[in-house]
């Protein structure tokens, strides 16, 4: 496997769980910044590295820096806290319809060498061979013609777990989804440390907007037919006389708010985040509860797409509300 998440400096390497669980680690305030000016000044520790990482991602995906970010939000998720978090690699878009083919295509349901044990006997189970709704045009599903474009939905933290090592990536934890998603602390306000700036409600800052991104009634084309938006949708095009405003967040990432909730490899337990507690082991049965949601969906309202918001499943949940993006740590 390719995807072992990288070591902090200075801390033990984190050990791999089968579900690919990072190990990022919630530090002081304080030491955030004095690592950070560490790193700047210190001979043979340089920013460097990370330029080279971000000069060459893989292809859809974009380098989010080594750095802090802080997590939560007042009034939202808290404590607000700052968690320190390696770089890693991640999908700028939802995973779409025609990429989940792929998978598909490559016997990703018939080859185990991809499933985490407890999903693959949850798979064999169940008699799952495609994710729910995939035939369905009602749903945007990725079997019929057209569709290709469109986010694949229905999909089960299990099946998302499995494309994701097919493709020799992982789920985000929930700390680097919401940094991937809001942007780490040398994004906003004082660059060389975390403060109150970096908080943003939305990934382009504050106040929503159906021009922006795909929730419940936002207006768009497909309201009530298909619901979900094509990946990208909101990239500043009339759409058929549909506006849109260009609405990446601070790293250039698209529809983390709204369109599916996407998995996390995440257990949804209380602040502050701890990797070291258990919360990213992979679950020990198909149903355990809970897996961490983020970003909200066409079903929700605009509340439900801030960056801070948590929502959870169990891991077998399948529902036309959820997909999924990967990480690569290197
Ligand atoms: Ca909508
Ligand atoms: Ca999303």
């Amino acid at each position: 496997m390719t995807n072992r998440p990288r070591a902090s400096r200075g801390r033990p390497a984190p050990a791999l769980t089968p579900g690919g669980g990072t190990r990022p680690a919630a530090i002081p305030r304080g030491l955030a910044v004095a690592g950070a000016l560490l790193a700047l000044c210190l001979p043979g520790i340089s920013a460097a590295p990370e330029a080279v990482q971000g000069a060459s991602p893989p292809p859809g995906m974009v380098w989010i820096p080594a750095g802090p970010v802080r997590m939560g939000q007042e009034g939202v998720t808290v404590p607000e806290h700052d968690v320190q978090v390696e770089g890693f690699h991640i999908d700028i878009h939802e995973v779409s319809n025609a990429r989940y083919a792929e998978f598909i295509a490559a016997g990703g349901y018939s080859t185990e060498t991809w499933w985490h044990p407890v999903g693959w006997a949850w798979k064999v189970e169940q008699g799952v061979t495609q994710p729910e709704g995939w035939d369905s045009e009602a749903r945007h599903g990725g079997g019929v013609p057209g569709h290709e474009a469109f986010p694949v939905n229905g999909v089960s933290w299990w099946e998302a777990d499995a494309y994701c090592r097919w493709a020799g990536r992982r789920l985000p934890t929930e700390v680097e989804w919401e940094k991937a998603a809001k942007g780490g602390c040398e994004t906003h306000g004082d660059l060389g440390g975390c403060d109150d700036a970096d908080t943003p409600t939305y990934p382009w800052g504050e106040g929503c907007g159906g021009q922006r991104a795909n929730y419940y009634l936002s207006g768009d084309p497909y309201e009530r037919n298909g619901w979900t938006t094509p990946t990208g949708y909101y990239d500043g095009s009339d759409r058929d006389g549909f506006q849109t405003i260009d609405s990446p967040g601070p790293y250039g990432l698209y529809d983390t708010s709204g369109n599916v909730r996407e998995w996390c490899s995440t257990r949804l337990v209380p602040y502050p985040y701890d990797p070291g507690d258990g919360r990213e082991d992979p679950p020990a049965t198909a149903d355990e509860c809970c897996r961490v949601l983020r970003g909200g969906s066409w079903g929700q309202n605009e509340f439900g797409l801030r960056c801070a918001s948590r929502s959870e499943h169990v891991p077998s949940h399948r529902t036309g509300h959820i997909g999924f993006r990967c990480v690569k740590s290197e």
